[in-house]
């Protein structure tokens, strides 16, 4: 077991981080049926697409500035509990602007409840700004300026999420040059619901110094090396990727084969209660199930605060 570890993580959407039973109070808070998206206290959904209309029915259930300074209060302490000292948390202020709430209130609340967290806990969090890649470019591009001009000292990158599927990497190239040029940490999620040609293309459309998943690039040697040589450091999410059946089952996973061929891992969970996991049970995983050292699952908490979007007197401290 993995619960004496020290732990960070990199990637997990905040809304994703709702508990089954939260929602449910919200839900009740707003008058919400929430019939067609938990029963039995868990998610319904059945592949990525109803994932993601399940994940924007329980964002819809936070209004207020201070429902989202409870969910990241309520997610970081949990995390502490269980020996985490790092979080970096995706936020998404289209979901906040959807809601009526708007996006400086959306910030300002989860900026919040991070404070409540570190006070109480000490933990140590940041946020990065997403862009929904399936709103298109035009709408990343607004994201984009909306994370440059913020200049909050809590909001330290920018990722792409949403549907993989969609548009190219190179349609949003003009969005990541605009967080580049406002100094943001880069990342992207990439490698997860399309194959090793979408990692490449992040890699010569962004270069960022991480990709959210890209755990398909396991699917071409050369890229594989490239990932190495780079030093790119991969947000890997073992459950959510067995939940999402991108592998069928932690055996056939490629954690091992990367970490082997000189790829830089860390261990994240995503969507935690959405598939079922939790940062303690990625890390039990790696452990139990996936056959890595303790040394070797410390090696990849110091690759998340070496890679972590901080400055370096705060990276310090967390070493
Ligand atoms: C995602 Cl838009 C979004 N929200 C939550 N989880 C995700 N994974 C990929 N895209
Ligand atoms: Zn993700």
């Amino acid at each position: 077991m993995t619960l004496h570890l020290k732990k960070a993580e990199l990637h997990c959407h905040i809304e994703g981080a709702t508990p089954p039973e939260l929602a449910l109070r919200q839900a009740r808070k707003y008058g919400v049926d929430t019939s067609a998206i938990i029963r039995d206290k868990a998610y319904v959904w059945d592949d990525f697409t109803s994932f993601l209309k399940c994940y924007d029915s329980v964002a819809s259930l936070f209004r207020t500035e201070g429902d989202y300074a409870l969910l990241a209060e309520a997610y970081l302490s949990e995390l502490a509990e269980a020996g985490t000292i790092y979080s970096e948390i995706i936020v998404s202020p289209d979901h906040g602007n959807t809601v009526g709430l708007g996006a400086d209130a959306y910030i300002e609340g989860l900026a919040a409840g991070m404070d409540a967290a570190k006070a109480k806990t000490g933990i140590e969090s940041r946020m990065l700004i997403t862009g929904i890649r399936h709103l298109g470019p035009e709408a990343v591009i607004r994201t984009a300026e909306y994370a440059a001009r913020l200049r909050h000292p809590l909001v330290t990158g920018f990722n792409l999420a949403g549907e993989e599927r969609m548009h190219s990497v190179a349609e949003f190239s003009r969005a990541f040059d605009i967080v580049r040029d406002a100094d943001l940490g880069l990342t992207i999620h990439a490698g997860e619901l399309s194959g090793a040609f979408s990692v490449r293309d992040a890699l010569d459309h962004v270069r960022p110094t991480r990709i959210s998943h890209g755990v398909r690039a396991i699917e071409d040697e050369d890229l594989v090396k490239r990932l190495a040589d780079e030093g790119v450091v991969l947000e890997v999410c073992p459950g959510s990727n067995v939940s999402l059946q991108v592998f069928p089952d932690f055996a056939s996973h490629p954690l091992k084969a990367l970490y082997t061929a000189g790829v830089r891992v860390t261990l994240n969970s995503d969507d935690p209660p959405f598939f079922h996991t939790s940062l303690a049970q990625e890390y039990d995983i790696a452990s139990t199930v996936m056959g890595f050292e303790d040394s070797e699952i410390n090696g990849m908490t110091r690759t998340a605060i070496e890679a972590a979007f901080v400055d370096e007197a705060t990276r310090q401290r967390l070493f």
